[in-house]
């Protein structure tokens, strides 16, 4: 088994996705460990994303990111972080695969209503940045 962190973006929270999507991580086989609404300030995404500090676009991204409610979860499955980042698609929507969630969901490359860790080593950056481990089921 192993556990990543995925959340649902202000985006898809306020088109009223978060359901459907919800349910997709379900059907898909998923388990939730950890889930959580929250609203980060700017700072909390400038943390979260800290790695993307030098990149163009960090100021805007992390602007949306701090825009209105997010659902942080931990998930787990075996070979979570891969499959999760597979469920999802591409970062940009318009080049995401038929079915997965950023292609139904998403907008644009910074509107694409999901975020998942891309290796084990910032899963647990960021499943730790939102949840104590004692709180995780
Ligand atoms: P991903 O791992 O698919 O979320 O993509 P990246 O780590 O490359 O990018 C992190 C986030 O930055 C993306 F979810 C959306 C945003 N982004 C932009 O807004 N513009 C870009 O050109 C690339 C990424």
């Amino acid at each position: 088994m192993e556990r990543t962190f995925a959340i649902i973006k202000p985006d898809a929270v306020s088109a009223g996705h978060t359901g459907a999507i919800l349910q997709r991580i379900e059907e898909a086989g998923f388990s939730l460990r950890g889930m959580r609404l929250v609203r980060l300030t700017k700072t909390d995404a400038e943390g979260f994303y800290a790695v993307h500090r030098e990149r163009p676009f960090f100021g805007s991204l992390t602007t949306f990111m701090s825009s209105g409610p997010v659902v942080v979860l931990a998930l787990e499955a075996p070979d979570a972080i891969a499959r999760w980042r597979t469920l999802m698609g591409a970062t940009d929507p318009a080049k995401a695969d038929d079915g997965t969630l950023r292609r139904e969901f998403g907008t644009g490359i910074e509107h694409n209503a999901t975020h998942g860790s891309d290796a084990p080593e910032t899963a647990a950056f960021e499943l730790g940045y939102f949840f104590r481990s004692v709180e995780l089921g």
